[in-house]
C-alpha cells in the first residue's frame, strides 16, 4: 500500500506504461477447444491438421495463391534465399530490422545497401540500378511500416538485369495495393507473424510465392529437405511452424478486421491531431488501397522545439516507451559498417531518417486517454 495515501484513497494505477505495441489476442476461453483437439489427437507438429487448415485460411484471406507457413519471419528469409538459389550481392535496405540483412550473411551473400526514397522510406529504385555489379543476383526491399515499395519500378529493374526479388514484407499483412495483395510482387514476399506484428500467433512467418513447384521446394526445404521417409533432396532447416501456432493463428484470423479497424481509428486521430504541429511530419498515406497501420511513425524535423532523441527521452520519463524504428541503420552497425555501401555518402536519405524518426505507440487496445497523454507530450512541447 501506498504510505502516502489517506486510509481508504483508490491506489493509482501503479503501471500506467504504454509500449508501442501491445499484441492482440484472441480471447483465451476461445482457443480451448483448439487445444483440447490438439491433446486428443497428439499430432503436435510436422505439418498436422491446424499447419494445413491455416495456410488454406491465410491463402485466403490474404489473397494469395500459394504461402508457406513458418516459425519465424527470419527462418522464413533465410528459406526464401536458399529457395530462389540466390548468392553473390543482394541490394538491399539499411532502413529496416537488422533480420533483413543477417538472413543475407547466413547464407553468405554480401549486402549491397542503397538508399531510400525520402516520401516512403522505401528502397529508392534510382538507387538500386546504381548498386548493381556482376555479382548482384537479386534485390530484397523491405515494404517499410507496411507501406509498398514501388513494386513495378523494382521489378523493371529485375527484368532488365535478370534479378530476383524478395521482398521483405514482415510489416505488410493484409496490406493492397490497386492491384490487389502487395503480397504477390516479386518471386517471392516473406512475412512476420511475431507477437510485435498487427497480425501474430506468438512467433510466426510465411514466404508466398507465386507456383506450386516452388511452394513444393519450399515445403522441403523447411522440413530439412525430405520428400518422404528414405528421400532428402536437399539441406534444409527446421522451419516448421507447430500445431499451437497454427490453430492460434486460425483464431486469430477471425479477429483480425477488428484489430485492423482499431488501429486505423487510432492512425486517423494521429493524423488529425498532429496536422499541425510545427516540425512533426507523418508519412504519407497514398500508394495502399488497404493499409494496415502496423506503425505510426513521425518525422521531428529541425522545427520542432525539441530533438528527437530529447523527445524520446521526454516519453520514457513519463512512461511511454515510443520507439526509433529504424536507428541505428543496419549499416552503421560494426559487422556491417566496413561494406562500401555502408558509407555515409551513400546513405545520406536514410541517414536523416533514422536521425528524425519516433514511432509512436499504435495498438488495437490504445485507449484515448492514452492518445491524449501521448499527443499531448507533442503537442506541449
Ligand atoms: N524483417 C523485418 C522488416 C522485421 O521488422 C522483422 C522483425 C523481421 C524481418 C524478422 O521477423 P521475426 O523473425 O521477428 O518474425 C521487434 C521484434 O522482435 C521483431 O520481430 C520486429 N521485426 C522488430 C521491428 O521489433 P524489438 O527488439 O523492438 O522487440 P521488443 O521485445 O522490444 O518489443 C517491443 C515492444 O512490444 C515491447 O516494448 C513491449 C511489446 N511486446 C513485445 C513482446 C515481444 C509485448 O507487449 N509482448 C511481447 O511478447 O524487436
Amino acid at each position: 500500500m501506498n504510505a502516502a495515501l489517506p486510509l481508504g484513497a483508490i491506489e493509482p494505477q501503479i503501471d500506467d506504461r504504454i509500449y508501442v505495441t501491445q499484441p492482440h489476442l484472441a480471447p483465451l476461453e476461445e482457443f480451448i477447444p483448439y487445444l483440447q483437439q490438439i491433446w486428443d489427437s497428439k499430432i503436435l507438429t510436422n505439418a498436422g491438421p491446424f499447419h494445413q487448415q491455416f495456410e488454406a485460411a491465410l491463402c485466403k484471406y490474404l489473397g494469395v495463391k500459394h504461402l508457406a507457413l513458418f516459425t519465424n519471419g527470419t527462418l522464413a528469409l533465410l528459406t526464401a534465399l536458399q529457395a530462389l538459389r540466390v548468392t553473390g550481392e543482394v541490394i538491399t535496405t539499411p532502413y529496416s530490422f537488422v533480420a533483413t540483412a543477417h538472413s543475407l550473411v547466413w547464407n553468405g551473400i554480401k549486402p549491397v545497401f542503397a538508399d531510400i526514397d525520402p516520401h516512403t522510406l522505401n528502397l529508392d529504385p534510382a538507387k538500386i540500378e546504381a548498386a548493381i555489379t556482376p555479382q548482384t543476383t537479386a534485390i530484397m526491399p523491405v515494404h517499410c511500416y507496411g507501406k509498398p515499395c514501388d513494386v513495378e519500378a523494382i521489378q523493371k529493374i529485375a527484368d532488365n538485369y535478370n534479378l530476383k526479388v524478395i521482398y521483405d514484407a514482415a510489416h505488410a499483412f493484409g496490406v493492397q495495393t490497386e492491384t490487389g495483395s502487395v503480397l504477390e510482387h516479386g518471386d517471392l514476399a516473406v512475412l512476420s507473424f511475431h507477437a510485435t506484428k498487427v497480425f501474430n500467433t506468438f512467433e510466426g512467418g510465411a514466404i508466398i510465392c507465386q507456383d506450386a513447384r516452388t511452394k513444393q521446394r519450399i515445403d522441403h526445404l523447411k522440413n530439412f529437405g525430405f520428400v518422404d521417409e528414405v528421400t532428402v533432396v536437399a539441406s534444409g532447416i527446421n522451419g516448421k511452424m507447430s500445431e499451437i501456432n497454427a490453430a492460434f493463428g486460425l483464431l486469430q484470423l477471425q479477429h483480425i478486421d477488428e484489430a485492423l479497424a482499431k488501429r486505423a481509428r487510432v492512425d486517423a486521430i494521429y493524423r488529425e491531431r498532429l496536422r499541425d504541429v510545427r516540425g512533426i511530419r507523418c508519412l504519407p498515406k497514398e500508394g495502399q488501397k488497404v493499409a494496415n497501420h502496423s506503425y505510426f511513425p513521425i518525422l521531428v524535423g529541425p522545427e520542432y522545439p525539441i530533438s528527437r532523441d530529447a523527445l524520446y527521452q521526454k516519453f520514457r520519463d513519463r512512461n511511454i516507451y515510443a520507439r526509433r524504428y529504424f536507428y541505428p541503420l543496419i549499416s552503421d552497425f560494426p559487422i556491417y559498417r566496413g561494406l562500401p555501401s555502408a558509407r555515409q555518402d551513400n546513405l545520406p536519405v536514410a541517414r536523416a531518417a533514422a536521425q528524425q524518426v519516433l514511432c509512436l505507440p499504435i495498438f488495437p487496445a490504445l485507449t484515448d486517454d492514452m492518445l491524449d497523454r501521448i499527443i499531448g507530450i507533442i503537442a506541449d512541447t
